[in-house]
């Protein structure tokens, strides 16, 4: 028996072997070398974690929720001296800016790299790509800095995503500051624990969510790099906040103040059905809860004052010390499952587009990088100022609520 013959065997994909039959010489030889180069004890792993009770992951620790300091709502002296702090290390040159743009515009209904997608604001059409370079370009010209940017991409969006920024000459920002790295990506696999296939004969494969960002830096190098440009806090943002503010200088000098290692900025829930993480403890660590992992129950849970008590969103924007991403990179982070539709080809070679989830896809969260530490310094913002998402094609979340954010924000300035 061939080599992958018995790989398949020993793992119960033996369906492939009909793939392998039907394909010509070229997508055969593809075919094996990636069945090859599969790791099959990770993939039963992960194939675990999609049976796993969700709620069961929470009940089974320690929560408490957490403290933070509000921007607008704290001691003005206090927030000034931050203010002051931040900007000091921003000037000096020791602040970069991290865009995780791996995704695609899928539920956008724009099937591209989800930075390319183009927002109708006033007083002309941006797309999400140049409205972060807008804002880099503001901060550059306020502190005399030029700052570098690094840009997490994907396997499937990163040639588009640079072919994108060539043909709008990078919206007038020095190339020289732009690097691009890639993410890692995973077999999806179906209900039933089998390997999918596309119409090529290719394995499907997807993107491994965002907290692989701190492997993929250390793998391409992105943390050598900027410990050689002399880079001692970076930001980490979304690419699907209309106004994400990714240079605040207060966020840098609470951090600093508070000896945290990590900070983030959060805006208060608008309900407890809003699709986003909440800060709490864990075990007495910080953590983020997924709006997917939340318990309904604890996601409406209020206190004396009829708050959310879980209510601190986390809204994608993180802060690092550089020694903080580096030991967040030697470390294993876990991998969440999610249920999703995936189009594949059947074993007659039919392709078949489906309507319900048949497929779990495994990612890696950013915020499960908090663990590592004590503590983490939360600064709360305003959803008016900090946080205009873009992820659905319509109703909340959608271009016309950012459209409306972005263009309040802007003419109110
Ligand atoms: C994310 C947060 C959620 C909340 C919300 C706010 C995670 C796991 N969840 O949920 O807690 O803060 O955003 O808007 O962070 N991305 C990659 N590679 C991947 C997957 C995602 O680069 O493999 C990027 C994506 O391009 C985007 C960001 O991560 O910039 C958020 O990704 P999402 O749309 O999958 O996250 P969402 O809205 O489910």
């Amino acid at each position: 028996m061939k080599n992958f013959e018995n790989i398949l065997k020993q793992n119960n994909q033996q369906h492939l072997l009909k793939y392998i039959e039907m394909a010509d010489n070229n997508q055969k030889e593809n075919l094996i070398k990636e069945i090859e180069n599969i790791d099959f004890e990770q993939l039963n792993e992960l194939y675990n974690i999609s049976k796993r009770d969700k709620d069961k992951i929470i009940e089974s620790c320690i929560i408490e929720h957490t403290s933070f300091v509000d921007k607008y709502k704290g001691d003005k002296q206090k927030l000034e001296e931050y203010k002051e702090k931040g900007e000091e290390i921003i000037k000096k040159g020791e602040y970069a800016v991290v865009t995780m743009a791996g995704g695609q515009g899928t539920r956008l209904g724009h099937d591209e790299p989800k930075g390319t997608f183009l927002l109708n604001v006033k007083p002309k059409p941006k797309y999400l790509f140049e409205i972060l370079v807008d804002g880099i370009k503001r901060a550059n010209e306020k502190y005399g800095i030029a700052l570098n940017w690094y840009i997490m991409t994907s396997t499937e969006n990163n040639d588009k995503t640079q072919e994108f920024f060539e043909e709008h000459e990078y919206f007038g920002y020095p190339k020289e500051k732009i690097k691009f790295f890639k993410q890692g990506n995973l077999p999806l696999i179906s209900e039933d624990g089998k390997l999918l296939v596309d119409e090529k004969f290719n394995i499907k494969y997807a993107a491994d969510g965002n907290g692989c960002i701190y492997k993929a830096m250390r793998k391409n190098g992105i943390i050598e790099d900027m410990k050689e440009k002399g880079i001692k806090w970076v930001f980490i943002g979304s690419v699907d906040n209309a106004l994400l503010n990714m240079v605040d200088p207060i966020l840098l000098g609470l951090t600093v103040s508070q000896n945290n290692m990590i900070g983030s900025k959060s805006v208060v829930k608008r309900s407890p059905e809003e699709p986003v993480g909440v800060f709490c403890k864990k075990n007495n660590k910080p953590a983020v809860i997924e709006y997917t992992e939340l318990p309904t129950e604890m996601a409406k849970e209020t206190d004396e004052d009829g708050e959310l008590l879980f209510g601190e969103s986390h809204i994608m924007c993180n802060l690092y010390n550089v020694e903080a991403l580096d030991i967040i990179s030697k470390n294993t982070l876990p991998y969440h499952s999610a249920h999703k539709k995936a189009a594949y080809m059947d074993e007659n070679g039919n392709i078949i587009k489906v309507k319900k989830p048949n497929a779990y896809k495994y990612e890696a969260f950013i915020f499960d990088g908090f663990i590592f530490f004590d503590n983490i310094s939360i600064l709360r913002g305003r959803r008016e100022e900090d946080f205009a998402p873009v992820k659905n094609a319509e109703g909340e979340d959608s271009p016309e609520t950012a459209i409306k954010l972005y263009n309040d924000y802007w003419e109110n300035k």
